[in-house]
């Protein structure tokens, strides 16, 4: 019987260019995201000369910095990191909502990597749990999924 074929990435990018874009609002929480996206891709070989960061004013900002980021070619992959904490009116239904289906959007018109790192949490307690805290961080979690796809899209397209 002939072998199962898989396809899978391997974690190696070779010099590939990230580009984090990370919103400002709730920026004690993205901070964290950041630099757990950085140790990530630095931990897996990435030079800091391949590594920017961009910064937008919030969640809702994420997808059209993410869309030129790819038209301008500043990056292979983009890592999109923000922090959407519920408050007491559906505007938080209204931009994790956007920020969601936008940055979906741009990865599969672009055919670029894009990862979602954006927090949407009930609270401030819950949000600082995921970045660093003792649930982990979703910027690693996010930097790695960029990581893997550069490498399997790779393969893919190889
Ligand atoms: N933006 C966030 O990134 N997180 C939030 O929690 C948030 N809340 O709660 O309002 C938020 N709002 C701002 C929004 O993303 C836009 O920057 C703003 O509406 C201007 O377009």
């Amino acid at each position: 019987m002939s072998e199962i074929k898989i396809i899978e990435g391997n974690l190696s990018v070779g010099n590939a260019k990230f580009v984090i874009v990370a919103s400002r609002f709730n920026h004690f929480v993205v901070e964290n995201l950041i630099q757990g996206a950085v140790d990530t891709l630095q931990r897996h070989n990435v030079n800091a000369a391949n590594i920017s960061v961009v910064r937008v004013p919030g969640a809702f900002e994420l997808p059209l910095a993410a869309q030129q980021i790819i038209d301008n070619k500043l990056g292979d992959a983009v890592i999109a990191l923000g922090a959407v904490i519920r408050g007491g009116t559906p505007h938080f239904e209204y931009v994790c909502a956007e920020c969601t289906r936008g940055l979906g959007q741009v990865a599969l018109t672009s055919r670029v990597p894009v990862a979602f790192g954006v927090l949407t949490t009930d609270d401030i307690e819950q949000a600082m749990d995921r970045a660093g805290g003792k649930v982990g961080n979703k910027g690693e979690e996010a930097a790695m999924a960029a990581l893997e796809m550069l490498s399997v899209l790779k393969e893919i397209n190889a």
